[in-house]
């Protein structure tokens, strides 16, 4: 089977980080070999960017050079980590991908989406992922869990209304173009989210005969 590109989504405290080691799991199970990797991050120049955009600052950010920095991590992280890793016959697991963007940058802060799209055309040159598994979760329950972890970043700061735009607007990425999708119901309990992973990847990815 051709190497596949997956990636976790959803808004903060859903779980991505929890579910990412089941999918390890799972593809350990499978005896597949894989790279697990995540967004902002994954190399150390994107790791460095990653670290720029989410600690805490005085100063005020900027909605586009927030945009920017999202797209230079990433064009670090397709050439020279998931590109040669997909074209080595190695899955990538990552943990985010530029759904985010668009649910962040485009929903949460109001950038305009053709100009996503147009930095994502120009970066990723045709990559997309061939499943997302997209976690939902109610805001306050999520930012509740992620509450758990410690100290807030820039971003698990904002409104509880920022994330409500953000979760529309990963819903309208999921309707645009659902065959991509598989949408976990992230509220429940963790055995019953982990069974619905699960289920998806098998149903994306069966078994060959
Ligand atoms: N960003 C990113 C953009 O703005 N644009 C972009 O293009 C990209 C790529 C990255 C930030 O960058 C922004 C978005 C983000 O704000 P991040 O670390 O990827 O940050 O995102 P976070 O959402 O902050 O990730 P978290 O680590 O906070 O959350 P997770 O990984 O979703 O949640 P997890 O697994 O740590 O779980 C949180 C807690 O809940 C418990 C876990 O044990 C843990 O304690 N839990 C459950 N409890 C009960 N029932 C369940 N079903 C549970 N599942 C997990």
């Amino acid at each position: 089977m051709k190497a596949k590109f997956i990636t976790v989504e959803g808004t903060e405290g859903v779980g991505k980080t929890t579910n990412i080691e089941f999918i390890k799991t799972w593809l350990q199970s499978r005896e597949i070999e894989f790279i697990a990797t995540r967004e902002p991050g994954g190399t150390p120049l994107a790791e460095e960017v990653r670290d720029c955009l989410l600690r805490n600052r005085e100063e005020l950010v900027d909605s586009t050079a927030e945009l920017l920095l999202v797209f230079a991590a990433r064009a670090q992280h397709i050439n020279t980590l998931i590109r040669p890793a997909l074209e080595r016959g190695i899955w990538v697991l990552c943990d985010r991908f530029t759904d985010a963007t668009f649910a962040y940058q485009g929903a949460g802060r109001g950038l305009d989406k053709n100009l996503i799209t147009l930095l994502e055309n120009e970066v990723q040159k045709g990559l997309h992922p061939d499943l997302t598994l997209y976690l939902d979760i109610d805001i306050e329950l999520g930012l509740e869990r992620a509450s758990l972890r410690g100290e807030f970043d820039r971003f698990e700061k904002e409104q509880v209304s920022f994330f409500e735009k953000v979760r529309e607007g990963y819903k309208e990425r999921v309707a645009q173009n659902p065959s991509r999708y598989a949408v976990i119901e992230a509220g429940q309990a963790l055995q019953e989210v982990q069974i619905d992973i699960k289920q998806a990847l098998e149903k994306w990815f069966p078994l060959e005969k």
